[in-house]
């Protein structure tokens, strides 16, 4: 093939992208509750040895696509669209009124939003420092997120504390950080309550969202778990308003099941919000695009959370490959990445459906013929053929993932 004119490049990209099909039109898109958050479409392609590889982006440009593409709601954290100079002061206002005019031009909604803690200089010891002062600006900064997101009319607010925690061990006594970071929290629920009962609205559900690693090396929260006991610890005032946004990736790179994690947390109650994306155990937040690393277990995840009745966002918290342009941020990583979700969401039912997983399951619940309540031996010998249908049922779920249960095999000549 001779070199491709940079001209030509974008049209190929689409063509290709065509030729792909399996894509769903922006209206049925818009039917689930799937949000794109204003950093992945800003995400640039740096991080830590990495130049940027695209262009900065204003959130006009990411709504308006987000909505061309049927991606109904939008997130983002304060210092993604206002300056940290400008939080809390008129030029926020500004700010946020041509957020509101983009967001009705584009038919998109805010569901989400987040306070940095992690960025700026003013963190480097946390946002639940040791200086009263540091800890009084994170509390500015919480309750300011809480009032932009009545405003923008979100239902969500989530927190990030990947600061929270060390490089050089001893400095920081982990109780006391704890106390202080609830404290921050503490201050969001009583503004949220005072603001939504101004403004006629319900309270945000604040959710609390793990990283095991990055960006400090010792993490005092790292996991959902982690965060389930630190909301039942007696330290939050209001730990009704607090759960969890799970990250499917976060859960992943420290070596759990995402799965049962999730579990947990629909045990607790406390599933309000989960960050969708793929990558790698036991590797850095790579943040791919959901189920381009681990299909087979998204399947899991969905059917889980379907037979749950999840009813809360799926934040497409991921980041467009540095090697993909602006152009393909809009017209390829997005557009597949929400596919894909839909794909998997509609096969979830399709196996929570399945005639053959459904006798299988109810067969193995039924067990065997009674055997004598204390002999071992015998009980295992009552289910042993039974069990088979553990494998059967694997064996089920990746012939829906990969279309075998249509009747899908190769004519080998
Ligand atoms: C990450 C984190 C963030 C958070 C965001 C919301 O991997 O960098 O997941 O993307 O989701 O800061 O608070
Ligand atoms: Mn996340
Ligand atoms: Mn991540």
């Amino acid at each position: 093939m001779p070199p491709i004119p940079e001209n030509q490049q974008q049209a190929l990209v689409s063509r290709l992208m065509q030729a792909c099909g399996g894509s769903y039109s922006p209206q049925t898109r818009r039917k689930y509750f799937i949000s794109g958050p204003q950093w992945a479409a800003a995400y640039q392609g740096q991080a830590l040895f990495h130049a940027p590889t695209r262009p900065p982006i204003g959130f006009e440009s990411v709504i308006r696509h987000l909505g061309e593409i049927g991606i109904g709601w939008w997130t983002t954290h304060d210092t993604d669209v206002i300056p940290t100079e400008a939080l809390g002061q008129d030029r926020q206002a500004e700010i946020v009124a041509s957020i509101r005019k983009a967001l009705v031009e584009s038919g998109v909604a805010c569901s989400m939003v987040t306070t940095e803690t992690f960025y700026h200089a003013v963190w480097a010891a946390s946002p639940a420092a040791e200086a009263p002062e540091v800890r009084e600006y994170a509390k500015f900064r919480v309750r300011n997120t809480v009032d932009i997101g009545h405003e923008l009319g979100a239902r969500f607010a989530v927190y990030w504390p990947g600061t929270l925690g060390y490089y050089v061990q001893g400095a920081i006594e982990e109780t006391a950080t704890l106390r202080w970071y609830a404290d921050a929290l503490n201050a969001a629920c009583e503004r949220d309550i005072e603001v939504a009962a101004r403004r006629g609205r319900p309270t945000l559900q604040h959710c609390l969202e793990a990283k095991p690693f990055e960006p400090q090396a010792e993490i005092l929260l790292p996991t959902s778990d982690a965060m389930l006991a630190f909301i039942a610890s007696g330290l939050l005032s209001h730990p009704e308003m607090v759960g969890l946004n799970p990250e499917y990736l976060h859960e992943l790179m420290w070596g759990a099941a995402p799965r049962a994690a999730l579990a947990r947390a629909l045990l607790a109650g406390k599933l309000f919000h989960f960050d969708i994306n793929d990558g790698y155990r036991l590797k850095h937040d790579v943040d791919i695009g959901i189920g381009l690393v681990n299909p087979l277990d998204w399947l899991n995840v969905l059917v889980l959370l379907r037979s749950h009745g999840y009813q809360g966002p799926f934040n497409l918290d991921f980041k467009p490959p540095r090697t993909t342009s602006q152009f393909g941020v809009f017209a390829v990583s997005f557009p597949t990445a929400v596919d894909r979700f839909i794909t998997l969401w509609e096969m979830a039912g399709e196996a929570i459906a399945d005639p053959i997983i459904n006798e299988a399951t109810a067969a193995l619940k039924a067990g065997g013929p009674a055997a004598g309540a204390h002999d071992a031996e015998a009980i295992a010998r009552a289910n042993r053929e039974l069990l088979t249908l553990h494998e059967l049922i694997a064996h089920r779920l990746v012939q829906i993932l990969i279309g075998q249960h249509r009747g899908r095999v190769f004519s080998i000549g």
